[in-house]
């Protein structure tokens, strides 16, 4: 599992984000960073969870440290209340 977090592994993850639709310009700025990194995020799902919550689930693929780097930049976004990167592994070496 360490190993799976050196930073050049080709690594496979989620990552999960809770936020609100209605703050200002969110959205746009969260699908920006989803656009820039179109090459890691190879799925989305999106849920909405109530009036003004909307739940995301990202699939990434990529190295480990471009996938801790577009998780820290969606959960750093203003307006996020939650976030998670989950790392699992494509299993080639298991
Ligand atoms: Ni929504």
């Amino acid at each position: 599992m360490e190993q799976e977090w050196d930073e050049n592994k080709e690594t496979v993850g989620t990552i999960t984000i809770v936020y609100d639709h209605g703050v200002h310009e969110l959205m746009e700025k969260l699908t920006d960073l989803q656009h820039q990194y179109s090459k890691q995020i190879r799925s989305t799902l999106h849920i909405h969870l109530d009036e003004h919550r909307c739940l995301e689930v990202l699939v990434v693929r990529g190295r480990s440290g471009e996938l801790k780097k577009i998780a820290d930049s969606l959960i750093a976004t203003k307006g996020v209340k939650h976030g998670k990167l989950t790392a699992t592994t494509t299993g080639k070496d298991l």
